[in-house]
Protein backbone atom coordinates (compact mmCIF):
# COMPACT_ATOMS: atom_id res chain seq x y z
CA UNK A 1 0.00 0.00 0.00
CA UNK A 2 0.87 3.55 -0.89
CA UNK A 3 1.82 6.06 2.33
CA UNK A 4 1.28 2.88 4.66
CA UNK A 5 4.28 0.43 4.85
CA UNK A 6 3.54 -3.37 5.01
CA UNK A 7 4.99 -3.46 8.92
CA UNK A 8 2.47 -1.03 9.85
CA UNK A 9 -0.31 -1.93 7.94
CA UNK A 10 0.12 -5.99 9.33
CA UNK A 11 0.68 -4.16 12.98
CA UNK A 12 -2.55 -2.08 13.08
CA UNK A 13 -4.82 -5.39 11.64
CA UNK A 14 -3.32 -7.58 13.56
CA UNK A 15 -4.28 -5.13 16.54
CA UNK A 16 -8.08 -5.20 15.43
CA UNK A 17 -8.27 -9.09 14.93
CA UNK A 18 -6.12 -9.56 18.32
CA UNK A 19 -8.77 -7.62 19.85
CA UNK A 20 -11.55 -9.44 18.17
CA UNK A 21 -10.38 -12.61 19.32
CA UNK A 22 -9.17 -11.83 22.94
CA UNK A 23 -12.69 -10.71 23.75
CA UNK A 24 -14.22 -12.72 26.65
CA UNK A 25 -17.61 -11.88 25.27
CA UNK A 26 -19.42 -12.42 22.62
CA UNK A 27 -18.36 -9.67 19.58
CA UNK A 28 -21.36 -7.35 19.11
CA UNK A 29 -21.66 -4.76 16.71
CA UNK A 30 -22.53 -1.53 18.57
CA UNK A 31 -26.25 -0.50 17.84
CA UNK A 32 -25.52 3.36 16.58
CA UNK A 33 -23.43 1.24 13.90
CA UNK A 34 -26.40 -1.31 12.96
CA UNK A 35 -28.59 2.15 12.91
CA UNK A 36 -26.15 3.70 10.08
CA UNK A 37 -26.19 0.13 8.32
CA UNK A 38 -29.89 0.34 7.67
CA UNK A 39 -29.18 3.61 6.82
CA UNK A 40 -27.08 2.71 4.21
CA UNK A 41 -30.36 1.38 2.20
CA UNK A 42 -30.92 4.83 0.57
CA UNK A 43 -27.80 6.03 1.55
CA UNK A 44 -24.60 3.78 1.09
CA UNK A 45 -22.33 7.55 0.65
CA UNK A 46 -23.18 8.20 4.78
CA UNK A 47 -20.75 5.21 5.24
CA UNK A 48 -17.60 6.32 3.92
CA UNK A 49 -14.98 7.08 6.24
CA UNK A 50 -11.42 8.94 6.75
CA UNK A 51 -8.46 7.28 4.51
CA UNK A 52 -6.76 7.02 7.81
CA UNK A 53 -9.09 4.35 9.11
CA UNK A 54 -9.91 2.38 5.51
CA UNK A 55 -5.94 1.75 6.08
CA UNK A 56 -6.37 -0.07 8.61
CA UNK A 57 -8.40 -2.65 7.36
CA UNK A 58 -7.54 -5.94 5.97
CA UNK A 59 -7.66 -6.47 2.05
CA UNK A 60 -10.41 -9.31 0.85
CA UNK A 61 -9.08 -12.11 -1.23
CA UNK A 62 -12.53 -13.73 -2.09
CA UNK A 63 -12.67 -16.89 -4.57
CA UNK A 64 -15.80 -18.66 -5.40
CA UNK A 65 -15.25 -22.00 -7.41
CA UNK A 66 -17.82 -23.29 -9.75
CA UNK A 67 -19.34 -26.47 -8.78
CA UNK A 68 -16.66 -27.85 -6.23
CA UNK A 69 -17.93 -30.07 -3.69
CA UNK A 70 -16.04 -30.31 -0.26
CA UNK A 71 -13.91 -33.42 -2.07
CA UNK A 72 -10.61 -32.02 -1.12
CA UNK A 73 -7.78 -33.10 0.51
CA UNK A 74 -8.85 -31.23 3.82
CA UNK A 75 -12.01 -32.36 3.89
CA UNK A 76 -10.70 -35.77 4.26
CA UNK A 77 -11.06 -36.99 1.05
CA UNK A 78 -8.09 -39.37 0.50
CA UNK A 79 -7.85 -39.45 -3.37
CA UNK A 80 -7.99 -35.89 -4.25
CA UNK A 81 -5.48 -33.79 -5.12
CA UNK A 82 -5.58 -30.53 -3.86
CA UNK A 83 -2.33 -29.39 -2.57
CA UNK A 84 -3.05 -25.51 -2.88
CA UNK A 85 -6.78 -25.09 -0.69
CA UNK A 86 -5.22 -27.99 1.73
CA UNK A 87 -2.54 -25.62 2.10
CA UNK A 88 -4.83 -22.80 3.17
CA UNK A 89 -6.79 -25.30 5.14
CA UNK A 90 -3.52 -25.83 7.26
CA UNK A 91 -3.22 -22.16 7.48
CA UNK A 92 -6.50 -21.26 8.25
CA UNK A 93 -9.81 -22.53 8.91
CA UNK A 94 -12.03 -25.36 7.44
CA UNK A 95 -15.61 -25.01 8.07
CA UNK A 96 -16.31 -28.56 8.02
CA UNK A 97 -20.53 -28.15 8.65
CA UNK A 98 -21.41 -25.46 5.63
CA UNK A 99 -24.75 -24.94 3.63
CA UNK A 100 -25.40 -23.39 0.60
CA UNK A 101 -28.56 -21.58 0.30
CA UNK A 102 -30.14 -23.15 -2.75
CA UNK A 103 -27.62 -25.38 -5.29
CA UNK A 104 -27.61 -24.09 -8.28
CA UNK A 105 -24.89 -21.31 -9.51
CA UNK A 106 -27.38 -17.86 -9.86
CA UNK A 107 -29.35 -18.33 -6.59
CA UNK A 108 -26.42 -19.39 -4.31
CA UNK A 109 -24.33 -16.38 -5.83
CA UNK A 110 -26.91 -14.23 -5.38
CA UNK A 111 -27.46 -15.25 -1.52
CA UNK A 112 -23.81 -14.96 -0.66
CA UNK A 113 -23.65 -12.11 -2.01
CA UNK A 114 -25.85 -10.28 -0.71
CA UNK A 115 -26.04 -11.96 2.56
CA UNK A 116 -30.20 -13.05 2.10
CA UNK A 117 -31.26 -16.19 1.36
CA UNK A 118 -33.35 -17.22 -1.63
CA UNK A 119 -37.14 -15.58 -0.57
CA UNK A 120 -35.35 -12.44 0.00
CA UNK A 121 -33.28 -12.34 -2.97
CA UNK A 122 -36.39 -13.60 -5.26
CA UNK A 123 -33.47 -15.51 -7.40
CA UNK A 124 -34.14 -19.38 -7.58
CA UNK A 125 -33.55 -19.60 -11.30
CA UNK A 126 -30.97 -18.66 -13.77
CA UNK A 127 -32.23 -15.50 -15.13
CA UNK A 128 -32.96 -13.26 -12.74
CA UNK A 129 -30.53 -10.16 -12.04
CA UNK A 130 -31.46 -9.68 -7.92
CA UNK A 131 -31.13 -5.83 -9.11
CA UNK A 132 -34.10 -5.68 -11.11
CA UNK A 133 -36.25 -7.88 -8.50
CA UNK A 134 -35.12 -6.02 -5.70
CA UNK A 135 -33.39 -2.72 -6.46
CA UNK A 136 -32.48 -1.86 -3.07
CA UNK A 137 -30.27 -4.71 -2.02
CA UNK A 138 -26.51 -3.88 -1.37
CA UNK A 139 -24.46 -6.91 -2.60
CA UNK A 140 -21.20 -7.37 -0.27
CA UNK A 141 -18.22 -6.03 -2.32
CA UNK A 142 -20.83 -2.70 -2.76
CA UNK A 143 -21.53 -2.26 0.92
CA UNK A 144 -16.89 -2.70 1.27
CA UNK A 145 -16.96 -0.08 -1.54
CA UNK A 146 -18.76 1.99 0.25
CA UNK A 147 -16.65 1.66 2.87
CA UNK A 148 -13.49 2.89 1.20
CA UNK A 149 -12.61 -0.41 -0.06
CA UNK A 150 -10.91 -0.66 -4.04
CA UNK A 151 -13.59 -3.68 -4.92
CA UNK A 152 -12.59 -5.50 -8.23
CA UNK A 153 -13.77 -9.20 -9.89
CA UNK A 154 -13.01 -11.47 -12.56
CA UNK A 155 -14.45 -14.96 -13.62
CA UNK A 156 -17.39 -16.06 -12.51
CA UNK A 157 -18.73 -14.48 -9.01
CA UNK A 158 -22.59 -14.12 -9.63
CA UNK A 159 -23.96 -16.30 -11.83
CA UNK A 160 -23.09 -14.97 -15.79
CA UNK A 161 -26.79 -14.68 -16.62
CA UNK A 162 -28.45 -13.30 -14.24
CA UNK A 163 -26.10 -10.34 -13.35
CA UNK A 164 -26.24 -7.15 -14.69
CA UNK A 165 -24.01 -4.96 -17.61
CA UNK A 166 -20.69 -5.14 -15.73
CA UNK A 167 -21.37 -8.14 -14.24
CA UNK A 168 -23.20 -6.45 -11.93
CA UNK A 169 -21.60 -2.94 -11.80
CA UNK A 170 -22.42 -1.47 -8.76
CA UNK A 171 -20.21 -4.19 -6.79
CA UNK A 172 -17.18 -3.02 -8.13
CA UNK A 173 -15.23 0.35 -8.62
CA UNK A 174 -12.52 -1.28 -10.84
CA UNK A 175 -14.48 -2.51 -14.48
CA UNK A 176 -14.97 -6.06 -14.70
CA UNK A 177 -12.73 -8.29 -16.35
CA UNK A 178 -13.21 -11.70 -17.89
CA UNK A 179 -10.88 -14.22 -19.65
CA UNK A 180 -12.09 -15.05 -23.23
CA UNK A 181 -11.06 -18.58 -23.74
CA UNK A 182 -11.99 -21.47 -25.45
CA UNK A 183 -14.39 -24.26 -23.80
CA UNK A 184 -12.42 -26.69 -25.87
CA UNK A 185 -9.29 -27.28 -27.49
CA UNK A 186 -9.71 -30.48 -28.95
CA UNK A 187 -11.33 -30.84 -32.63
CA UNK A 188 -13.24 -33.98 -31.73
CA UNK A 189 -14.66 -32.58 -28.78
CA UNK A 190 -17.67 -30.70 -30.37
CA UNK A 191 -20.12 -32.00 -33.23
CA UNK A 192 -21.10 -30.22 -36.24
CA UNK A 193 -23.54 -28.66 -33.91
CA UNK A 194 -21.03 -27.05 -32.10
CA UNK A 195 -22.54 -29.09 -28.91
CA UNK A 196 -20.05 -30.95 -26.80
CA UNK A 197 -18.70 -34.12 -24.83
CA UNK A 198 -18.65 -33.90 -21.30
CA UNK A 199 -14.60 -34.43 -20.62
CA UNK A 200 -11.81 -33.32 -22.44
CA UNK A 201 -7.81 -33.80 -21.62
CA UNK A 202 -5.42 -32.15 -23.73
CA UNK A 203 -1.92 -31.50 -23.14
CA UNK A 204 -2.19 -27.57 -23.07
CA UNK A 205 -0.58 -25.04 -21.02
CA UNK A 206 -3.16 -24.00 -18.20
CA UNK A 207 -4.36 -20.44 -19.58
CA UNK A 208 -5.20 -21.83 -22.45
CA UNK A 209 -8.91 -22.57 -21.15
CA UNK A 210 -10.47 -19.56 -18.91
CA UNK A 211 -9.12 -20.78 -14.91
CA UNK A 212 -5.28 -20.28 -16.21
CA UNK A 213 -6.16 -17.18 -17.82
CA UNK A 214 -8.11 -15.54 -15.31
CA UNK A 215 -5.02 -16.20 -12.71
CA UNK A 216 -2.59 -14.16 -14.91
CA UNK A 217 -5.07 -11.45 -14.67
CA UNK A 218 -5.83 -12.04 -11.18
CA UNK A 219 -2.07 -11.49 -10.40
CA UNK A 220 -1.52 -8.60 -12.12
CA UNK A 221 -4.52 -7.00 -10.52
CA UNK A 222 -3.07 -8.20 -7.17
CA UNK A 223 -0.04 -6.21 -8.20
CA UNK A 224 -1.83 -3.12 -9.31
CA UNK A 225 -4.12 -3.33 -6.38
CA UNK A 226 -1.20 -3.88 -3.75
CA UNK A 227 0.05 -0.26 -4.68
CA UNK A 228 -3.31 1.67 -3.90
CA UNK A 229 -3.61 3.09 -0.89
CA UNK A 230 -7.09 1.81 0.14
CA UNK A 231 -7.49 -1.64 0.98
CA UNK A 232 -8.88 -3.82 -1.55
CA UNK A 233 -11.73 -6.79 -2.15
CA UNK A 234 -10.55 -8.89 -4.80
CA UNK A 235 -13.25 -11.97 -6.08
CA UNK A 236 -11.63 -14.19 -8.57
CA UNK A 237 -14.36 -16.85 -9.76
CA UNK A 238 -12.98 -20.03 -11.48
CA UNK A 239 -14.89 -21.89 -13.80
CA UNK A 240 -14.03 -25.22 -13.27
CA UNK A 241 -14.92 -28.01 -11.69
CA UNK A 242 -18.24 -27.20 -13.67
CA UNK A 243 -19.31 -29.45 -16.52
CA UNK A 244 -17.61 -29.99 -19.31
CA UNK A 245 -14.71 -31.18 -17.50
CA UNK A 246 -12.09 -30.12 -19.14
CA UNK A 247 -8.55 -29.24 -17.63
CA UNK A 248 -5.04 -30.35 -18.76
CA UNK A 249 -3.71 -33.46 -18.95
CA UNK A 250 -1.48 -32.84 -16.66
CA UNK A 251 -3.99 -32.85 -13.49
CA UNK A 252 -5.90 -35.72 -15.23
CA UNK A 253 -2.57 -37.71 -15.11
CA UNK A 254 -2.37 -37.10 -11.16
CA UNK A 255 -4.65 -39.54 -10.95
CA UNK A 256 -5.25 -43.75 -11.46
CA UNK A 257 -8.92 -44.23 -13.06
CA UNK A 258 -8.76 -47.72 -11.38
CA UNK A 259 -8.69 -46.16 -7.94
CA UNK A 260 -12.09 -44.06 -8.20
CA UNK A 261 -14.93 -45.93 -6.36
CA UNK A 262 -18.47 -45.25 -7.83
CA UNK A 263 -21.04 -44.27 -5.50
CA UNK A 264 -21.82 -46.86 -3.27
CA UNK A 265 -25.74 -46.16 -3.18
CA UNK A 266 -27.17 -45.01 -6.53
CA UNK A 267 -31.07 -46.30 -5.93
CA UNK A 268 -33.84 -43.86 -4.71
CA UNK A 269 -33.75 -43.80 -0.91
CA UNK A 270 -36.67 -45.88 0.45
CA UNK A 271 -39.74 -43.97 1.47
CA UNK A 272 -38.86 -41.11 -0.22
CA UNK A 273 -40.58 -38.59 -2.98
CA UNK A 274 -39.73 -38.17 -6.52
CA UNK A 275 -40.59 -34.62 -6.21
CA UNK A 276 -36.61 -34.95 -4.61
CA UNK A 277 -35.08 -36.04 -7.61
CA UNK A 278 -34.76 -34.35 -11.12
CA UNK A 279 -33.40 -36.57 -14.52
CA UNK A 280 -29.99 -35.03 -14.62
CA UNK A 281 -30.65 -33.37 -17.58
CA UNK A 282 -27.39 -31.34 -17.13
CA UNK A 283 -25.32 -33.70 -17.70
CA UNK A 284 -27.53 -35.44 -20.67
CA UNK A 285 -27.23 -32.45 -22.56
CA UNK A 286 -23.72 -33.52 -23.34
CA UNK A 287 -23.03 -35.45 -26.71
CA UNK A 288 -21.25 -38.74 -25.17
CA UNK A 289 -23.63 -39.09 -22.46
CA UNK A 290 -26.54 -42.02 -23.23
CA UNK A 291 -29.67 -42.28 -21.95
CA UNK A 292 -30.03 -43.30 -17.93
CA UNK A 293 -32.53 -43.36 -14.98
CA UNK A 294 -31.50 -40.94 -13.52
CA UNK A 295 -33.32 -42.62 -10.18
CA UNK A 296 -34.81 -45.53 -9.88
CA UNK A 297 -35.75 -47.86 -6.79
CA UNK A 298 -34.20 -50.76 -9.40
CA UNK A 299 -30.27 -51.29 -9.90
CA UNK A 300 -30.65 -51.59 -13.92
CA UNK A 301 -30.43 -48.60 -16.25
CA UNK A 302 -27.87 -46.76 -14.60
CA UNK A 303 -25.48 -44.76 -16.46
CA UNK A 304 -22.32 -47.18 -17.92
CA UNK A 305 -19.63 -47.97 -14.88
CA UNK A 306 -17.03 -46.67 -17.35
CA UNK A 307 -18.67 -43.65 -17.74
CA UNK A 308 -19.11 -42.98 -14.21
CA UNK A 309 -15.30 -43.27 -13.62
CA UNK A 310 -14.50 -40.84 -16.71
CA UNK A 311 -17.06 -38.27 -14.92
CA UNK A 312 -15.41 -38.91 -11.78
CA UNK A 313 -12.06 -38.85 -13.14
CA UNK A 314 -13.10 -35.57 -15.31
CA UNK A 315 -14.39 -33.83 -12.05
CA UNK A 316 -11.27 -34.77 -9.84
CA UNK A 317 -8.40 -33.57 -12.56
CA UNK A 318 -10.95 -30.22 -13.03
CA UNK A 319 -11.09 -29.64 -9.47
CA UNK A 320 -7.19 -30.49 -9.36
CA UNK A 321 -6.74 -27.58 -11.75
CA UNK A 322 -8.66 -24.87 -9.96
CA UNK A 323 -6.81 -25.83 -7.00
CA UNK A 324 -3.47 -25.28 -8.85
CA UNK A 325 -4.43 -21.97 -9.58
CA UNK A 326 -5.46 -21.03 -5.84
CA UNK A 327 -2.38 -22.03 -4.97
CA UNK A 328 -0.71 -19.61 -8.01
CA UNK A 329 -2.64 -16.89 -5.98
CA UNK A 330 -1.26 -18.04 -2.68
CA UNK A 331 2.32 -17.71 -3.16
CA UNK A 332 1.64 -14.50 -4.85
CA UNK A 333 0.34 -12.96 -1.67
CA UNK A 334 3.65 -13.90 -0.22
CA UNK A 335 5.30 -12.59 -3.18
CA UNK A 336 3.94 -9.62 -2.65
CA UNK A 337 3.86 -9.39 1.30
CA UNK A 338 0.21 -9.16 1.75
CA UNK A 339 -0.60 -12.08 2.83
CA UNK A 340 -0.46 -11.35 6.69
CA UNK A 341 -2.67 -7.94 6.30
CA UNK A 342 -5.09 -10.57 3.54
CA UNK A 343 -8.16 -12.29 4.21
CA UNK A 344 -8.73 -15.00 1.91
CA UNK A 345 -12.16 -17.14 1.01
CA UNK A 346 -12.16 -19.87 -0.61
CA UNK A 347 -16.07 -21.17 -1.31
CA UNK A 348 -17.69 -23.94 -3.62
CA UNK A 349 -20.90 -22.11 -4.44
CA UNK A 350 -22.95 -25.47 -3.97
CA UNK A 351 -22.18 -29.04 -3.59
CA UNK A 352 -22.75 -32.13 -6.65
CA UNK A 353 -24.04 -35.35 -6.83
CA UNK A 354 -21.51 -37.64 -8.30
CA UNK A 355 -23.85 -40.76 -8.98
CA UNK A 356 -25.37 -41.21 -5.67
CA UNK A 357 -28.97 -41.56 -5.90
CA UNK A 358 -28.42 -42.25 -9.44
CA UNK A 359 -27.89 -38.39 -9.94
CA UNK A 360 -25.76 -36.06 -11.49
CA UNK A 361 -25.10 -32.00 -11.18
CA UNK A 362 -26.97 -30.58 -8.27
CA UNK A 363 -30.44 -29.11 -7.97
CA UNK A 364 -31.68 -30.97 -5.17
CA UNK A 365 -32.02 -30.67 -1.26
CA UNK A 366 -29.94 -34.17 -0.25
CA UNK A 367 -26.46 -33.76 1.47
CA UNK A 368 -24.63 -34.19 -1.70
CA UNK A 369 -26.28 -30.64 -2.83
CA UNK A 370 -26.35 -28.26 -0.50
CA UNK A 371 -23.04 -29.35 2.15
CA UNK A 372 -20.67 -27.00 0.61
CA UNK A 373 -16.89 -26.12 0.68
CA UNK A 374 -15.82 -23.31 3.09
CA UNK A 375 -11.80 -21.92 3.94
CA UNK A 376 -10.96 -18.81 5.44
CA UNK A 377 -7.76 -17.36 5.93
CA UNK A 378 -7.55 -14.56 8.57
CA UNK A 379 -3.83 -13.01 9.75
CA UNK A 380 -3.34 -13.35 13.26
CA UNK A 381 -5.40 -16.64 14.26
CA UNK A 382 -4.27 -20.12 15.11
CA UNK A 383 -3.44 -22.34 11.92
CA UNK A 384 -5.84 -25.55 11.12
CA UNK A 385 -8.80 -24.21 12.97
CA UNK A 386 -12.22 -26.71 12.14
CA UNK A 387 -15.37 -25.15 13.84
CA UNK A 388 -17.73 -27.49 14.36
CA UNK A 389 -20.85 -25.43 13.70
CA UNK A 390 -23.15 -25.46 11.30
CA UNK A 391 -23.30 -22.84 8.57
CA UNK A 392 -24.56 -21.18 5.52
CA UNK A 393 -23.55 -19.44 3.06
CA UNK A 394 -25.38 -16.06 4.50
CA UNK A 395 -23.06 -16.09 6.81
CA UNK A 396 -19.90 -14.96 5.01
CA UNK A 397 -21.21 -11.46 4.94
CA UNK A 398 -21.58 -10.45 8.46
CA UNK A 399 -18.29 -12.11 9.12
CA UNK A 400 -16.24 -10.36 7.03
CA UNK A 401 -17.84 -7.34 8.60
CA UNK A 402 -16.78 -8.57 11.54
CA UNK A 403 -13.60 -9.15 10.90
CA UNK A 404 -13.43 -5.62 8.92
CA UNK A 405 -15.00 -4.18 12.19
CA UNK A 406 -17.56 -2.48 10.49
CA UNK A 407 -21.02 -2.73 11.20
CA UNK A 408 -23.13 -5.81 9.41
CA UNK A 409 -26.35 -4.90 7.71
CA UNK A 410 -29.41 -5.74 9.77
CA UNK A 411 -31.21 -7.05 7.74
CA UNK A 412 -28.68 -9.49 6.72
CA UNK A 413 -30.18 -13.43 7.00
CA UNK A 414 -26.56 -14.70 8.65
CA UNK A 415 -24.50 -14.49 11.81
CA UNK A 416 -21.23 -13.76 12.20
CA UNK A 417 -18.81 -16.65 12.20
CA UNK A 418 -16.08 -15.34 14.88
CA UNK A 419 -17.05 -16.12 17.85
CA UNK A 420 -16.85 -20.38 15.77
CA UNK A 421 -13.70 -19.01 15.01
CA UNK A 422 -12.43 -17.77 18.33
CA UNK A 423 -14.08 -20.89 20.21
CA UNK A 424 -14.00 -23.99 17.31
CA UNK A 425 -16.36 -26.28 19.91
CA UNK A 426 -19.18 -23.57 19.80
CA UNK A 427 -22.09 -24.77 17.92
CA UNK A 428 -23.60 -21.41 16.32
CA UNK A 429 -26.38 -22.76 14.49
CA UNK A 430 -29.20 -24.73 15.45
CA UNK A 431 -29.62 -26.01 12.10
CA UNK A 432 -28.88 -24.69 8.23
CA UNK A 433 -31.36 -23.85 6.10
CA UNK A 434 -31.76 -24.88 2.25
CA UNK A 435 -34.46 -24.79 -0.45
CA UNK A 436 -34.68 -25.92 -3.73
CA UNK A 437 -37.65 -25.31 -6.63
CA UNK A 438 -39.45 -27.71 -8.60
CA UNK A 439 -41.97 -27.81 -11.17
CA UNK A 440 -41.88 -24.46 -12.25
CA UNK A 441 -40.92 -22.78 -9.16
CA UNK A 442 -44.16 -23.80 -8.21
CA UNK A 443 -43.09 -26.39 -5.95
CA UNK A 444 -40.11 -25.39 -3.45
CA UNK A 445 -38.44 -27.66 -1.15
CA UNK A 446 -37.14 -26.29 2.04
CA UNK A 447 -35.14 -28.33 4.27
CA UNK A 448 -33.13 -27.75 7.50
CA UNK A 449 -30.22 -29.77 8.30
CA UNK A 450 -29.29 -30.52 12.24
CA UNK A 451 -25.87 -32.01 13.38
CA UNK A 452 -27.74 -35.47 13.25
CA UNK A 453 -31.40 -34.78 10.89
CA UNK A 454 -32.08 -33.19 7.47
CA UNK A 455 -35.97 -32.81 7.68
CA UNK A 456 -37.58 -31.63 4.49
CA UNK A 457 -40.95 -30.24 3.33
CA UNK A 458 -42.31 -29.48 -0.67
CA UNK A 459 -44.90 -27.01 -0.48
CA UNK A 460 -46.52 -26.53 -3.51
CA UNK A 461 -48.92 -23.66 -4.77
CA UNK A 462 -46.03 -21.22 -4.84
CA UNK A 463 -45.34 -20.88 -1.23
CA UNK A 464 -43.00 -18.67 -0.34
CA UNK A 465 -41.12 -17.96 3.26
CA UNK A 466 -43.19 -14.24 2.73
CA UNK A 467 -46.33 -16.21 3.25
CA UNK A 468 -47.36 -17.62 6.68
CA UNK A 469 -46.24 -20.95 7.66
CA UNK A 470 -49.57 -23.50 7.08
CA UNK A 471 -49.64 -27.35 6.47
CA UNK A 472 -51.99 -27.38 3.40
CA UNK A 473 -49.23 -26.09 1.45
CA UNK A 474 -46.95 -29.48 1.81
CA UNK A 475 -47.04 -32.28 -0.04
CA UNK A 476 -44.12 -34.24 0.64
CA UNK A 477 -41.89 -34.73 3.44
CA UNK A 478 -38.99 -36.33 3.98
CA UNK A 479 -36.06 -36.91 6.93
CA UNK A 480 -32.85 -38.45 7.02
CA UNK A 481 -30.90 -40.07 9.67
CA UNK A 482 -27.22 -39.15 9.48
CA UNK A 483 -25.46 -40.90 12.58
CA UNK A 484 -27.07 -44.26 10.87
CA UNK A 485 -27.62 -43.95 7.50
CA UNK A 486 -24.73 -41.28 5.88
CA UNK A 487 -25.57 -42.29 1.97
CA UNK A 488 -29.63 -40.68 2.48
CA UNK A 489 -30.67 -44.95 1.60
CA UNK A 490 -34.41 -44.65 3.87
CA UNK A 491 -36.15 -41.09 4.70
CA UNK A 492 -37.34 -42.12 7.86
CA UNK A 493 -40.68 -40.16 8.04
CA UNK A 494 -43.54 -41.46 9.82
CA UNK A 495 -41.25 -44.65 10.96
CA UNK A 496 -42.85 -45.09 14.18
CA UNK A 497 -39.13 -45.61 15.47
CA UNK A 498 -38.60 -42.37 14.93
CA UNK A 499 -41.57 -40.53 16.23
CA UNK A 500 -40.14 -38.38 18.93
CA UNK A 501 -36.90 -37.77 16.54
CA UNK A 502 -39.35 -36.25 13.90
CA UNK A 503 -41.84 -34.16 16.52
CA UNK A 504 -38.68 -32.42 17.74
CA UNK A 505 -37.42 -31.68 13.66
CA UNK A 506 -41.13 -30.73 13.16
CA UNK A 507 -41.05 -28.13 15.95
CA UNK A 508 -37.57 -27.09 14.57
CA UNK A 509 -38.62 -26.97 10.96
CA UNK A 510 -41.98 -24.82 11.92
CA UNK A 511 -40.19 -22.44 14.00
CA UNK A 512 -37.40 -21.93 11.19
CA UNK A 513 -40.23 -21.13 8.74
CA UNK A 514 -41.96 -18.81 11.53
CA UNK A 515 -38.45 -17.26 11.82
CA UNK A 516 -38.28 -16.98 8.24
CA UNK A 517 -41.71 -14.95 7.67
CA UNK A 518 -41.33 -12.50 10.17
CA UNK A 519 -37.62 -11.65 8.54
CA UNK A 520 -39.64 -11.61 5.04
CA UNK A 521 -41.97 -9.22 7.16
CA UNK A 522 -39.33 -6.97 8.30
CA UNK A 523 -37.19 -7.26 5.18
CA UNK A 524 -40.19 -6.18 3.06
CA UNK A 525 -40.62 -2.87 4.83
CA UNK A 526 -36.94 -2.27 3.85
CA UNK A 527 -36.94 -3.51 0.36
CA UNK A 528 -38.69 -2.00 -2.71
CA UNK A 529 -39.96 -5.39 -4.71
CA UNK A 530 -40.34 -3.70 -8.42
CA UNK A 531 -40.11 -6.52 -11.13
CA UNK A 532 -42.75 -9.49 -10.87
CA UNK A 533 -41.38 -12.53 -8.90
CA UNK A 534 -39.94 -14.89 -12.45
CA UNK A 535 -40.48 -18.10 -12.32
CA UNK A 536 -38.57 -21.23 -14.54
CA UNK A 537 -36.10 -23.18 -13.05
CA UNK A 538 -37.01 -26.74 -13.81
CA UNK A 539 -36.46 -30.23 -13.57
CA UNK A 540 -39.57 -31.92 -14.55
CA UNK A 541 -38.91 -35.75 -15.53
CA UNK A 542 -38.07 -36.61 -18.65
CA UNK A 543 -35.09 -38.22 -20.36
CA UNK A 544 -34.20 -36.03 -22.88
CA UNK A 545 -32.40 -32.44 -22.86
CA UNK A 546 -31.30 -30.09 -20.62
CA UNK A 547 -34.68 -28.94 -18.62
CA UNK A 548 -34.69 -24.89 -18.23
CA UNK A 549 -32.63 -23.62 -15.15
CA UNK A 550 -30.06 -26.25 -14.74
CA UNK A 551 -26.90 -24.88 -15.20
CA1 LIG B 1 -22.37 -23.67 -9.71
Amino acid sequence: MVGLTPAVAHSTITNHIKTLFSMTTKYRIPKTALSMAILGLTSLHSFAESPKAKNTRPNILFIAVDDLKPNTGAYGDRLAKTPGMDRLANEGIVFERSYCQQAICAATRASIMTGMRPDRTRVWDLITDFRQVNPNAISMPQYFKSMGYETAAMGKIYHMGSAGPGHDAPSWSVPYEDAKCPTYVLPNSINARGKGKATECADVPDETYADGALTKMAIKSLEKLSKVDKPFFLAVGFHKPHLPFVSPKKYWDLYDRSKFELAPFQKKAANSPDIAYHVSGELKSYTDIPQFDSYSEKDLDHLPADKQRELIHGYYAAMSYTDAQILQLLNELDKLKIRENTIIVVWGDHGWHLGDHGLWNKHTDFENATHTLLLMSIPGTKPGIRPVTLCEFTDVYPTLCDLMNIPAPKYLDGISLVPAIKNPDSQLREYAFSQYPREGAKVMGYTIRTGRFRYTEWMKDSYRTYIPYDKKYVMAREMYDYEKDPLEKVSVIDKPEYKQDQQKMEKLFMESMQREYKSSVEYGKLADFKAPIPVGSDTKKGKKGKPKGED
